[in-house]
């Protein structure tokens, strides 16, 4: 694709002047479009920008939350060309779409990678091409920064130490006994949560007697659960890294004979609409949000790099937490 200076100049001076019209920061507000081509994003010739999107799969509510907020933001009235795959949880699926991606040229790659590791090799190739790619909601563990321009998501450790404080306040000194449900295997979310979980009820009489993954799925939640219900008679909280894998708990337990919120606590992370709802009717007892709501970020952080505007290198999204009683009261005007 053909690309002028003329064209990245114009292109750059209008991002500017609609970043004023965005109330974005004045520091970029000088005569020259500040950055201008720092990276080697050259801009696209229409003003239409092209993003190819791999999303890691449809596993889970946040999920369809997530893509939902993309798909609703990165659209042609927004100055959009948005090129969307869904990898079913795969890393070669993912691989393979932003392989298509660049053999198509698009102006931004962007991606939620399914795990962390294993990206290098196409990310480089990325990089020759010159396509700037950004990185969505997980974080890839590559040593080399340069191979993206951002990263937008939660922090998923503090996710993990909020659920953790929640529960060494309410149940510390009951020597409870916990179950983890963990997210996909590799994954930086499920890495991460286990890690802040575990340093915040460190010290604490609770113990973790079982943890296996759950694939952050309903159905793969309520299997793990059924086999910690058959292998222990002693389970008095889960913890598990979503949701989706929460639900697929209150099943098994309620198949079980017993109540869940009651007989057995259940603490996840995520605060989508199905979780909050079970969390208002007392069958879970706290939840940690994780905001899905990332396209308008990626649609900013998009028009900054075409624009060669500097971004920052990390944007972490505010996370909030709901017992029962302020799941009641947000139920209503939830927006996932
Ligand atoms: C977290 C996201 C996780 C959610 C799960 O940012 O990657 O993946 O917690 C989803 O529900 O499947
Ligand atoms: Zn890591």
């Amino acid at each position: 694709m053909a690309r002028t200076t003329l064209t990245r100049t114009i292109l750059a001076a209008v991002s500017v002047a609609s970043l004023f019209t965005l109330g974005a920061c004045a520091s970029d507000a000088g005569g020259e479009p500040a950055g201008g081509g720092e990276t080697d994003a050259a801009a696209p010739d229409d003003g239409v920008i092209t993003l190819g999107f791999s999303q890691v799969g449809a596993e889970s509510g946040w999920r369809a939350a997530n893509t939902k907020s993309i798909q609703d933001t990165l659209t042609a009235e927004n100055g959009f060309d948005l090129k969307f795959s869904d990898a079913q949880q795969k890393q070669e699926n993912q691989i393979q779409a932003i392989r298509s991606y660049i053999t198509q040229g698009v102006d931004v790659i962007a991606f939620s990678p399914v795990v962390e590791t294993g990206w290098d090799p196409v990310l480089q190739e990325a990089k020759a091409a010159g396509i700037p790619v950004i990185l969505t909601d997980r974080a890839v563990d590559s040593s080399d920064e340069t191979l993206y321009e951002s990263f937008i998501g939660s922090d998923f450790v503090k996710e993990g130490e909020m659920a953790g404080e929640w529960v060494v306040e309410q149940y510390d000194g009951e020597g409870y006994k916990a179950v983890e449900l963990q997210g996909t295997t590799g994954a930086a979310p499920a890495i991460d949560r286990k890690e802040g979980f575990e340093s915040a009820v460190e010290g604490s009489d609770l113990e973790i007697i079982d943890s296996q993954t759950g694939n952050f799925t309903r159905a793969e939640g309520k299997t793990v659960m059924e086999g910690f219900l058959n292998k222990h008679d002693d389970i008095d909280l889960v913890f598990a890294h979503n949701d989706d894998m929460g639900l697929g708990a209150i099943e098994a337990i309620e198949a079980a004979g017993m109540t869940p919120g009651e007989d057995i606590k259940i603490v996840t992370i995520d605060a989508v609409k199905d979780g909050m709802q079970a969390l208002a009717d007392g069958k879970i007892n706290y939840i940690v949000e994780c905001n899905p709501l990332l396209g308008p970020d990626l649609a900013e952080i998009a028009k900054k790099v075409i624009a060669g505007e500097e971004v920052e290198k990390r944007i972490v999204v505010e996370d909030l937490a709901f017992d029962q009683e302020s799941a009641k009261e947000a139920l209503p005007t939830r927006e996932y």
